[in-house]
């Protein structure tokens, strides 16, 4: 009721979550609970310093459930500059309050400047002095965006004013949710997991969580077979494009980037880059964008899958080996990387699921 939705969204949204956590069906009700327990709201602090603002422009574009939802009913956003209602003098009192007080989760987004500290300032301190402040007490510390996770934008050379991630800045341990702007689909699933276990997630060597980055893109691309059969798009405006071949060939840098970005969709599930024509440009990678600073540029040798410790390439595999065979491997490839991946609750065991709860049954017509 607090959040306007009926019961069957409400189960729908549980479900989903679930499914992008990693978990079975069956944890639907400790999710909904979870959710429901709004007296055990985690206090949040959302900083943000160098960056465009594109983060939380992002989050604000929340749907199901509304960004309202998540700061109103799901978490207890005591600080973000852009939307809340103090500022000045009672602004800095409620921050020190909550800092003091320890066991929020500080949100931050955008880079810190480590080479030129005085290049970014709010209220007086520079955003070295205000993250290390910020995270001091902080349960867990959450990073959104490119730019808090691993410098991003700011971080492009020449970099001048030594701009860095929170990680690199201070050593903090981050759980970072990178994305240029991040997906505030994969925002939620990772505050969700912190209520559901009151522990951060297991995370990839990047600090990203492995239950929505494990995979790259390329896994689950719908574009994928045709990668695999060798058929590509090689200019804009062509047949090729019509068809919607993959477009390795345009610079699409999907096969070196981690992200559920085709499974999760994007603007409340409609579309996502490849989807729109255009090539992943890896936005959610470590040194975004020095890395792939030119978004057409094909990438080398890219595997193909099928062929483990052979030396091969797309280019090679276009120009040879254009077989439907080929596209069966592929595909059988995704599936079995898609396989296994849903971990069960506890009350499961070999034999048949748990029965069905009055929650679970709600969300299946
Ligand atoms: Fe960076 Fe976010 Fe890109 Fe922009 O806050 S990840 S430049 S979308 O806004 O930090
Ligand atoms: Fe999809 Fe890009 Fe991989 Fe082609 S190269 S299958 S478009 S992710």
């Amino acid at each position: 009721m607090r959040m306007d939705m009926n019961r069957r969204d409400f189960i729908r949204l549980c479900g989903g979550t679930a499914a992008m956590l990693g978990l079975s069906y069956s944890w639907v009700p400790e999710i909904a609970q979870a959710l429901e327990q709004a007296a055990k709201r985690p206090p949040v602090i959302w900083m943000s310093f160098m960056e465009c603002t594109g983060c939380l422009e992002s989050f604000a574009k929340s749907v199901n459930p509304s960004t309202a939802d998540i700061v109103l009913d799901i978490i207890s956003l005591n600080y973000q500059e852009n939307i809340m209602a103090a500022a000045g003098t009672q602004a800095e009192a409620d921050l020190k309050k909550t800092i003091g007080q320890g066991g929020y989760i500080a949100v931050i987004e955008g880079a810190i400047a480590v080479g030129i500290p005085e290049a970014m300032m709010v209220a007086g301190k520079t955003s070295l002095e205000l993250v290390k402040e910020l995270t001091q007490n902080a349960a867990a510390t959450l990073c959104v965006g490119t730019c808090a996770a691993y410098g991003g934008v700011q971080a492009m050379r020449p970099n001048p004013t030594g701009a860095k991630g929170v990680k690199d800045a201070i050593g903090a341990k981050t759980v970072n949710v990178p994305g240029c702007p991040p997906n505030p689909a994969h925002m939620l699933p990772t505050i969700v997991h912190y209520l559901l276990f009151n522990k951060i997630p297991d995370l990839d060597s990047d600090g990203r969580p492995l239950f929505l980055y494990e995979q790259k893109i390329h896994d689950n691309c719908e574009r994928r077979a045709h990668f695999d059969a060798g058929r590509y798009v090689t200019q804009f405006g062509s047949k090729e494009e019509t068809l919607q071949y993959c477009l390795y060939k345009m610079g699409c840098k999907g096969p070196e980037t981690h992200s559920p970005c085709p499974k999760t969709l994007w603007n409340n599930k409609q579309s996502w880059c490849v989807k729109c024509g255009n090539g992943c440009i890896g936005c959610m990678e470590p040194n975004f964008w020095d890395r792939f600073e030119d978004f057409y540029q094909q990438l080398p040798n890219v595997p193909i899958p099928g062929f483990v410790g052979v030396e091969t390439s797309a280019d090679w595999i276009g120009s040879t080996l254009v077989t439907a065979t080929m596209a069966g491997v592929g595909i059988h490839a995704v599936t079995t990387a898609a396989k296994g991946r849903f971990k069960k609750h506890p009350e499961e065991g070999e034999g048949p699921p748990p029965a069905k709860t009055e929650a679970s049954q709600g969300s299946e017509d």
